[in-house]
Formats: C-alpha cells, sequence, structure tokens
C-alpha cells in the first residue's frame, strides 16, 4: 500500500483529477491511499475527485477539509496562495503507523511506475527530493555550497522523523523569521531546514518545466538531457508558460494532460484561451521555430 498525499483549492480541483487519473493508470499493480488535502473545495468537487478513484479496486481515495486557521499566520505572496503550505502538515493526515509517504503537485501528470520511490530506504533521511539544476538561490535561500536547492514538487517524506522531531514547526518558524527574504515560500523553507537531512532523488521523479526548453542546462549533457525526457517517470508542469491546460502552452505532454483529463468528470473542459487568433500564435510559434518547448516524440504515459 503506497500512502500519496496531494493537495489543492478549488481552481486547481481538475488538476487533481488528472494527477489521481494518471498515476492510476500508469501503476495499475499499485494499491494506494491518497489523501486530497482540500482547502475551500466545494461538496461537489470533493465527489468528482472521489470519482477519479472510483472505477478501481486498488485505489482509496480521502478528501479532507483542511482548516484555514492553521496556515492563518503564514505570509501570502503574489505568486503564491496559501495552499502551497498544506504539504507541511503532511503528518496530520496519515495514521500514526504510516512511515512513508509521497507528495506529488497537483500541475504534475504521473507517466510511469513509480513503484521503485517506495523502495527507496530513506534511513536518517528526513525527505527525498529532487535538485533544481543550477540554482542559484543565495538570495532568497541561502545554503552551504556543497549542497544543492531541491523542487518541493515531488517529496517522499520519512514521516517517523519529520513527525519525532517535529520538522513542521521548525520549518513554519523559518517561514516567518524569513518572511522577508523568501520568494517560494514553502520550498525555500524546506531547503531552508532539510537541506542537509535530504536524499536526492533521481531527476526522472520531477521533470520539470526547463528539460522540455531548447538550450537549458546544457552543462549536464546532451545524452543526460536526452535520458531525463525519455525516462521521465513524474512530469511536473512548474513556471509560467508550461501550464497545459492553457491552450497557448506548446508542452510537450499537453496532449496527455487532455487524455487524462478526458477520463476525468472534468472532460468537458475548454480552455478560454482556445480562440482562433491563439490558434495562429501557437503554430506560428513552431513554424517560425521561436517556440521555446521542444518536440518529442517518445512522450510516455499509458
Ligand atoms: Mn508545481
Amino acid at each position: 500500500m503506497f500512502n500519496i498525499l496531494m493537495t489543492t483549492n478549488e481552481s486547481y480541483a481538475q488538476h487533481c483529477g488528472v494527477c489521481i487519473t494518471s498515476l492510476v493508470e500508469n501503476n495499475p499493480d499499485s494499491q494506494f491511499n491518497i489523501v486530497i488535502a482540500g482547502l475551500g473545495l466545494s461538496n461537489l468537487t470533493k465527489n468528482k475527485i472521489i470519482e477519479c478513484g472510483s472505477l478501481n479496486d486498488n485505489v482509496k481515495i480521502n478528501v479532507i477539509d483542511f482548516n484555514h486557521d492553521k496556515i492563518k499566520s503564514l505570509p501570502e505572496t503574489s505568486m503564491y496562495t496559501k495552499d502551497i503550505y498544506l504539504r507541511l502538515w503532511v503528518d496530520d493526515f496519515f495514521d500514526l503507523e504510516v512511515e512513508t509517504v509521497l507528495y506529488i503537485d497537483v500541475d504534475a501528470i504521473v507517466v510511469d511506475s513509480i513503484s521503485d520511490l517506495f523502495n527507496q530506504e530513506l534511513e536518517e533521511y528526513v525527505i527525498a527530493a529532487v535538485d533544481i539544476p543550477f540554482a542559484e538561490c543565495e538570495e532568497h535561500c541561502p545554503l552551504p555550497p556543497e549542497f544543492n536547492y531541491f523542487n518541493s514538487g515531488v517529496l517522499l517524506f520519512n514521516l517517523k522523523r519529520w513527525r519525532d522531531e517535529k520538522y513542521r514547526s521548525q520549518i513554519v518558524n523559518y517561514i516567518l523569521d524569513n518572511s522577508k527574504s523568501i520568494e517560494y515560500p514553502d520550498q525555500d523553507a524546506l531547503n531552508g531546514v532539510l537541506f542537509n537531512k535530504r536524499l536526492k532523488l533521481d531527476y526522472t521523479y520531477n521533470v520539470i518545466g526547463p528539460f522540455f526548453r531548447k538550450n537549458t542546462y546544457e552543462k549536464l549533457g546532451k545524452n543526460e538531457i536526452k535520458r531525463i525526457r525519455e525516462q521521465a517517470k513524474i512530469v511536473h508542469f512548474n513556471g509560467v508558460g508550461a501550464k497545459p491546460w492553457f491552450y497557448t502552452s506548446n508542452h510537450p505532454y499537453q496532449k496527455k494532460y487532455f487524455s487524462y483529463l478526458s477520463r476525468t468528470p472534468w472532460q468537458d473542459y475548454r480552455p478560454v484561451d482556445k480562440t482562433f487568433l491563439n490558434f495562429v500564435k501557437k503554430y506560428l510559434r513552431i513554424i517560425l521555430n521561436v517556440e521555446s518547448f521542444v518536440r518529442v516524440s517518445f512522450v510516455k504515459g499509458s
């Protein structure tokens, strides 16, 4: 049984449905206990989320109403709404005997089996996460030079240590103490507190947007970029311009997003930016070779 956490508000619930569908379809032999921590979800939305696993006996979905009071004191930034903090309450959402939980951002899709992740021994580590290549974080989250900055979109929690050593309150204090300098609140604080207690996961477990753009991360080498693109297990639509639910996005996994969407209760969704003018713009960018996303022929996923 794998324990999964996703968090969403009303406006991202559709993407949560897509993320669940992609996880389940690409891991048919795994049993999942999926907790969705919701901030202000309507009953209709909760039922739609639960429906995403209803046809599969291997999947149990539990939607929890998150109490907004818990995050009242935490800062909201212009870029991020407060629901980014919900992952820090991971220990509230699972029974005491649960030792490992995988958190996945709902602006991601799972495109392959991720059972290897759950066989990953965390031992003394508190968390496992994927590096952001060459991230320069001195300004908003200074770290000793031997440590890299990680992305908080895919996090494997050692829940036992997380509970025993009360990391949530340490991280909340970090946010409050550094509210002037932090740029990516939850991510900076997780890095700031756990940088030396973090197991590094392979890039394929959280393939962030830039990996699918031309001329990025070239220092990793062509073969490594090719490997990461081809062996992607979780594709994360982070960053501006990557979100596949906008028609104008040319992310190579956009079609995949809509294919999972078609098997959710949100199947009637049509992007508001799907206009004739944007159709022209979208394809002109490709034809004129000014599109920064690559075209890939090996898009994965069932
Ligand atoms: Mn994200």
